[in-house]
């Protein structure tokens, strides 16, 4: 299932989740577009990588299954994610296409006849003129169908989004309703539309959309009598949108969502009118075992891991996450920073612009329900120094804003005082790896002042704006362990992260603390071939999720912070 919930009752919605028929590239022996066959299976959802002899396959894959149908209809196919670049296929003809491994997408065929048909996806995980946001990096592009599929079966008119924004006056919460339906048939049509929270329904009136378009409605849902989301409290409630005609339901979406208010409020961060701040880890989507596609039981266990750290906050570094992992954090309390997928790419390459454009819209589009996301970022240490590359973060900034205004922005900068785009971001964000990349222990806070001062001076367009350190951390081999604590051990890297804590938790101008990294991660072997092991070692935990030295010192210092910061509200 793409969510942890079903998000239907009325639609008929199907997971064509399991295996499905593979070939790759290399095994092919025919010119044809699409394989006449297919040598082995490949489980859906999974990264190619973890099959024999693929797993440093950069290339293309076909997947292949049949789907049957009663009757004719209307087909609408939901994909979590595909890495990194799909064509879909029906009896041979394509139907749909999508770039980039990080957002949701679907493909709607009308009017497909009844009987057994043919679906094809055609992946391509390769880098190079196609693709700007994917390409060698610190961390690995994997390949395949990595996050669940599912077949829905959708009437002519039909529910395509459903945005409930909650707000608050005083202590009375409203929710503002945005549902948006599409008509795929070749006649307008109309439904009466409700919807259903917390057990009371609320008319939203009649919808009528002419053939082929799409339409809206809007409405705002006053006085609810429910009960804030928090980390302490993470109250959910369902919001169910129903379409009736002639007294007859036909369609329906369900989506969950929490009551939460997140805000800046001069140097503070703000949740429900009360200062937070925000403690936990940079995790990407990695594992020896799965690739990218973490099944939900290793994204779960992952949240524990930082819940026994005492953490309260994660960043998606660096892009968009799998929908399963946002309802975790929205069930667990676990405050999120949701980011669209980039790092530390260049302005220049030919696709950037629309493929950074449409992974933040789909971004937004899909995700913009969940309680637990209170910021979204972008851009993580792109060129935010040079005019031009200023132009282009405050293109992506300002799509946001466009987007969804009810949610702060950042983006992570590893440029210090030379940054010219902190005017644009409501929270500052710096990445600082003093005492990994550059100095060391003893001068961390002077050098962090030094830059607080930079910062609060006029003309750094950051004044007075909530801090965050995003990155910071040092790379540990496990079982590297050595008396003299050198670089790469376990006692180095432990050093440095208890001594940047006590600094980051303690000091009355910084908000937020994220380590890099939550696990070592495999990265794209080329540039950061010379990392060790073709890895980032930077995780407290190791890729299999063993703790290193650090797990101990760093559990305690987050766990002195919640006691401090409890007493300091
Ligand atoms: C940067 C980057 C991270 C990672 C880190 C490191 O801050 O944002 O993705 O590469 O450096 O480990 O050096």
């Amino acid at each position: 299932m793409l969510r942890t919930f079903s998000e239907h009752r009325i639609r008929t919605e199907e997971p064509l989740d399991g295996l499905w028929d593979f070939v790759t590239q290399c095994e092919r022996n025919d010119k044809h577009e699409l394989p006449r066959a297919y040598t082995r299976k490949a489980s859906v959802p999974s990264a190619w990588e973890s099959l024999p002899g693929l797993n440093d396959y950069r290339g293309k894959g076909w997947y292949r299954r049949s789907i049957v149908l009663e009757q004719e209809a209307n087909v609408r196919l939901v994909f979590g994610g595909v890495s990194h670049t799909a064509v879909v296929y029906l009896d041979g003809l394509p139907v749909g296409h999508h770039y980039d491994a990080f957002t949701p997408w679907a493909v709607l065929v009308p009017a497909v006849a009844a009987g057994r048909h043919e679906l094809v996806v055609e992946v391509d995980n390769t880098f190079g003129e196609h693709s700007a946001l994917h390409k060698e990096n610190d961390y690995y592009t994997y390949g395949g169908i990595t996050r669940p599929v599912s077949m829905q079966i959708v009437p002519d008119l039909f529910v395509d989004n459903l945005r409930a924004i909650p707000q608050k006056k005083g202590r009375i919460w409203s929710l503002d309703v945005q549902v948006r339906f599409r008509n795929c048939g070749q006649r307008a049509k109309n439904a009466d539309v409700s919807v259903l929270l917390d057990a009371k329904t609320f008319d939203l009136g009649t919808v009528t959309i002419p053939a082929k378009t799409t339409g809206q409605l809007s409405k705002t849902l006053n006085k609810l009598p429910v009960e804030p989301w928090s980390p302490e409290e993470p109250n959910l409630y369902f919001v169910q949108v129903t379409m009736t005609n002639a007294d007859l339901q036909t369609d329906d979406l369900i989506d969950r969502i929490g009551f939460r208010e997140f805000k800046t409020r001069g140097r503070k961060l703000v949740l429900n009118g009360r200062p937070v701040r925000l403690r936990g880890y940079n995790r990407h989507e990695d594992h020896p075992q799965f690739g990218n596609a973490l099944p939900l039981t290793a994204q779960f266990a992952d949240l524990q891991i930082m819940r026994d750290l005492n953490c309260n906050f994660v960043r998606t570094s660096h892009y968009p996450n799998d929908m399963r992992f946002l309802d975790l954090c929205d069930e667990l309390g676990f405050f999120v920073w949701e980011e669209s997928h980039a790092r530390a790419i260049p302005f220049d390459h030919p696709r950037f612009r629309e493929q950074m454009a449409e992974n933040t819209r789909e971004m937004i589009e899909w995700h913009a329900n969940h309680p637990s996301i209170v910021m979204w970022g972008c851009l993580n240490e792109c060129d935010s120094v040079s005019e031009e590359g200023r132009v282009e973060h405050l293109r992506i900034i300002e799509l946001i804003k466009q987007l969804d205004s009810s949610r702060p922005v950042t983006f992570a900068s590893n440029k210090r005082e030379r940054d010219i785009c902190l005017d644009a971001v409501d929270i500052v964000s710096w990445n600082r790896y003093h005492g990994w990349y550059s100095g060391d222990l003893s001068n961390i806070e002077e050098e962090l002042n030094e830059s607080i001062k930079w910062l609060d001076s006029p003309g750094s367009g950051g004044a007075g704006k909530p801090v965050i350190i995003s990155e910071f951390g040092a790379g540990a081999i496990y079982g590297c362990r050595q008396p003299h604590r050198a670089k790469w051990s376990e006692e180095y890297q432990a050093d440095l992260l208890d001594k940047s804590l006590e600094i980051f938790l303690n000091h009355p101008r910084i908000s937020g603390t994220t380590i890099w990294q939550f696990c070592d991660v495999r990265v794209t072997f080329g540039w950061f071939g010379s990392r060790p092991r073709s890895m980032n070692n930077k995780g407290t935990v190791d890729e299999y999720r063993r703790p290193k030295a650090a797990y101990e010192s760093v559990k305690l210092r987050m766990a002195e912070a919640v006691d401090k910061w409890e007493h300091d509200r």
